[in-house]
């Protein structure tokens, strides 16, 4: 037996696991699919500890967020408990060279249901596809919007860019002004400060709550969300970052990816443009679903959270480059420093077209 093979029989699966095999290359899980005796399949997947260091607590919001959703007679994945009646298995695993020995380190393992009949994209080429997408971030925002129970803050200061702020002067601190990587990056530094004012503007209206606080799913690229075969989006995936926040950043996370007429890594900046008629369809499916229960603040700044979010974006890749790689698996060496200098463009981009952008979110409002 495979080691994945031995970790599944943790799981209080009905069915006889026939395969256990890798699927597709998570920038920070390791996830697997499972073939069973029927034609029902699960993940498995290894959540990353480094990353989330409160597993049980974001398996607890993410059994809530499932539990609402089905609730209200939405699809969604089901977890599959383990043996044990847990929604984790946690499995010793051995200290590698130059870990503290006396450190415990464990693994930690979760199942769920796979949706069958659906489909995923890396990035979209339609614009019918843009605008399901844009239903099915509406559509998880709407499902939740009466949901009132507590949410564990998993990830604390995930989005908030005065803490990001914090971490980037650290790691160029620890980096020190000799550092190769960072006199590569000098001027893409410089472009992280002289936003910094207006970024904090807008974090200010979520700390002081004029932004309410609602389920946020904090990952909504295109990846993020299943759709059937004839284009329509069934269901949200990926709900390790589910916490309460402002379904602004969700908003603003998919148009980073949406509106983008490449992926975030894209090598040739001087291509990299925000897509105006991908950010109007992808508004019309989001505020078609939201529209009912979204606030006057929220709704004026909507086009801003576009830049925000991909603003901290850029500079969680160029700190993370900065930092030696660190945090998200790259496939070459300055793979980082790329995506952050696509970010940069895109935003550009963005802050170009910013008063179109305000000014088509109001005509979308205008014709609801
Ligand atoms: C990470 O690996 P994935 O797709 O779940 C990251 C997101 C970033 C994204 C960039 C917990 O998400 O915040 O937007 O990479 N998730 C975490 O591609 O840091
Ligand atoms: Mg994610």
């Amino acid at each position: 037996m495979t080691d994945t093979q031995l970790i599944v029989t943790h799981f209080s699966l009905p069915e006889r696991v026939t395969r256990v095999t890798p699927l597709g290359e998570g920038f920070i899980n390791d996830t697997y699919i499972v073939d069973t005796s029927t034609n029902r399949q699960y993940i498995l997947q290894r959540k990353n500890h480094n990353i989330f260091p409160d597993i049980p607590g974001m398996m607890e919001n993410i059994h809530k967020v499932t539990s609402h959703i089905r609730s209200k007679g939405g699809t969604t994945f089901s977890l599959v408990p383990t043996k044990n009646g847990k929604w984790y298995h946690k499995e010793r695993i051995q200290a590698e060279a130059g870990e503290t020995a006396n450190k415990e380190l464990y693994a930690y393992w979760v199942c769920f249901t796979f949706i069958p009949d659906t489909v995923s994209y890396e990035h979209a080429d339609s614009l019918e596809l843009i605008r399901s997408g844009g239903e099915g971030v509406g559509m998880f925002h709407s499902q939740l919007a009466d949901f009132e129970e507590e949410l564990v803050n998993t990830l604390p200061g995930f989005h908030n860019i005065s803490y990001r702020f914090n971490q980037f002067a650290q790691s160029v601190e620890c980096a020190g002004e000799n550092n190769p990587r960072l006199q590569e990056a000098a001027s893409l530094v410089e472009e992280i400060y002289s936003r910094k004012e207006r970024m904090l503007d807008f974090w200010e209206l979520v700390e002081n709550g004029t932004l309410p606080k609602r389920v946020s799913h904090n990952d909504t690229k295109l990846s993020n969300f299943l759709f059937d075969k004839n284009g329509n989006v069934v269901s949200a995936i990926d709900l390790d970052t589910v916490m309460s926040a402002t379904v602004l950043f969700d908003f603003g996370d998919a148009i980073r990816s949406y509106a983008n007429c490449y992926p975030e890594d894209h090598p040739r900046f001087e291509e990299v443009r925000f897509d105006l008629e991908r950010f109007s369809a992808f508004s019309e499916g989001y505020l078609s679903k939201t529209a009912w229960f979204l606030n006057d603040i929220e709704k004026t700044h909507l086009a801003f959270s576009a830049l925000y979010i991909t603003y901290e974006q850029y500079l969680r890749f160029l700190m993370d480059y900065i930092d030696g790689d660190t945090y998200y698996r790259t496939r070459y060496p300055n793979h980082n420093l790329v995506r952050a200098q696509s970010q940069l463009a895109l935003l550009k981009s963005m802050e170009e077209q910013y008063p179109l952008m305000e000014k088509t979110i109001t005509t979308i409002y205008n014709t609801l």
